[in-house]
């Protein structure tokens, strides 16, 4: 992120806090400022979360980044854009698509085995295919495959089953439907709206939202596409008030609005702008916002629509580190999968999800329900914290394992309660000692986990970090 918009929006913020408190507020279904603990309630299940899917699945995952044999440059979802395809010519692989390995219950479980609290779904990705039933459009998987089933419905059903979170993706901008016509000959973003026409695609907006909330009842509303000049923020407070009148509790992120700084994806001023959290995409910011709650997406290869030739992986050492390093900002993490046209998540991506789940097995704990670091930096890895009765515990999570075996905790002045390594089952006391510089932890030789350890660090009363600024 960059450091000169950091410090504007923390001026902004402080601004902010000293007129209206400590907590921004929405308006809730009424037009009612929402109070900070009405607030909290509502975002509670999606701040303890911190680790959720993302799942790009639609007619572009067909053609997986060719078009007429050839192979089309950027991220999969796009071609319809990249590879200048006619409306009439897209629309033909509706009538291929037939996702018979689809299978709901499967996804479901690779996605809880890795330890994700939420799935987010592309219901309707730019090119304006719907993946469920839509009675505001036969451009539906219902209506034009040969499939012919809802996609989502299933799903929604299985998250409930096994206890995730079901959530969709929209976008705003619609390559497909007749009221949004394409920028100029060679590209179709961002779209303008033809002419009289814009009501008529707000009310199609409103129509398939209304029918996501009602057959799939999502908990997110999670919105893109939102930079079309005709979009404003008249229309998203609208699209915001009549999504939370009909779902109270329902998340919206700040991509129904217009006050996104681009790919930083966290608000400029922040309340003047409808929307609920700030999602910056394929980046972490370089520090947490106090009071701000946002979440980075990010993909695992190179695109998040299915795409053959993209085999540009991350490790998992890479994600379970990105992971950790949001945590300890105070974000979540939205790790993308693209499934093929058939319905299988590629066997690359399980894989990676196996390994995040193994690590989060041991060391859930240091991730779920905790809040920011409250350390500027740590030479040798993250930090999380939960507040407990009596004090805090500190998950210090070590990425570079000392080799002299004594973890310093810098400026820390508490009394130690317990320290240990979440994966010791024994949780067996690791001897720490009061330094002139913080707090020595003695770890064993060896690291129990190469990707990183963690030591929960139970401190006894309010935390007291000399030289570090303020806990978050
Ligand atoms: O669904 C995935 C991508 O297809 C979608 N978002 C993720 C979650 C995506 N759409 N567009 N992009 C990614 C890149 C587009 C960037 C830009 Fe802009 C749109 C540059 C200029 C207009 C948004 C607004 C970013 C900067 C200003």
């Amino acid at each position: 992120m960059n450091p000169r918009r950091v410090a504007g929006g923390l001026v902004v913020l402080l601004g902010w806090l000293t007129i209206a408190g400590p907590l921004p507020a929405a308006d809730d279904a009424q037009g009612n400022r929402e109070t900070s603990e009405q607030r909290d309630a509502r975002m509670k299940w999606w701040r303890d979360a911190r680790f959720g899917l993302f799942i790009h699945w639609g007619l572009y995952s067909l053609p997986a980044g060719h078009w007429k044999g050839q192979p089309v440059r950027g991220i999969g979802e796009w071609i319809m854009n990249s590879a200048n395809i006619p409306v009439a010519e897209y629309e033909q692989l509706a009538k291929e698509f037939n996702p018979v390995q689809y299978d709901p219950a499967a996804w479901v479980r690779i996605a809880k085995q890795a330890g994700v609290k939420y799935l987010v779904i592309t219901s309707k990705h730019h090119d304006g295919f719907a993946l469920f039933d839509s009675r505001a459009t036969r451009y539906d998987v219902v209506d034009a495959t040969p499939y012919g089933k809802c996609l989502l419905k299933p799903l929604a059903d299985e998250c409930r089953k096994q206890g995730l979170k079901f959530c969709v993706y929209h976008s705003i901008m619609d390559w497909h439907h007749p009221a949004q016509t394409r920028r100029n000959e060679k590209s179709y973003n961002p779209t303008k709206i033809v002419p009289g026409r814009k009501a008529e695609y707000m009310d199609f907006m409103k129509q398939q939202l209304k029918e996501l909330l009602d057959n799939c009842d999502t908990e997110v509303l999670w919105f893109d596409g939102e930079w079309c000049d005709w979009y404003t923020e008249e229309d998203a407070r609208d699209v915001y008030a009549y999504l939370r009148k009909l779902k109270p509790q329902l998340i919206i992120n700040n991509r129904v609005g217009k006050g996104r700084q681009g790919m930083d994806g966290i608000n400029k001023g922040d309340r003047e702008y409808a929307g609920d959290f700030g999602t910056p995409e394929q980046q972490i910011p370089a520090t947490g916002l106090a009071g701000v709650d946002w979440e980075s997406c990010m993909t695992m290869n190179d695109t998040w629509g299915y795409k053959q030739d993209d085999h540009n992986w991350k490790s998992s050492e890479t994600l379970i580190r990105n992971l950790i390093d949001i945590a300890s900002k105070g974000g979540n993490y939205l790790l993308n999968v693209g499934p093929t046209a058939e319905g299988v998540i590629p066997a690359a991506s399980v894989e990676r999800l196996q390994a995040i789940g193994k690590w989060m097995q041991v060391n859930g704990e240091a991730i779920y329900a905790t809040s920011a670091s409250p350390f500027k930096s740590l030479p040798w890895g993250r930090c999380t914290k939960k507040l407990t009765d009596g004090g805090t515990t500190l998950y210090l999570h070590v990425f570079q394992w000392p080799r002299d075996g004594k973890l310093l905790v810098p400026g820390l002045r508490n009394k130690i309660a317990a320290a240990y390594l979440l994966a010791d089952a024994s949780q067996k006391a690791l001897a720490t000692e009061a330094a002139a510089s913080g707090v020595c932890v003695q770890l064993p030789a060896a690291a129990p986990d190469p990707i990183c350890s963690v030591v929960a660090l139970k401190v006894v009363g309010d935390l007291e970090i000399e030289g570090k600024g303020p806990a978050q």
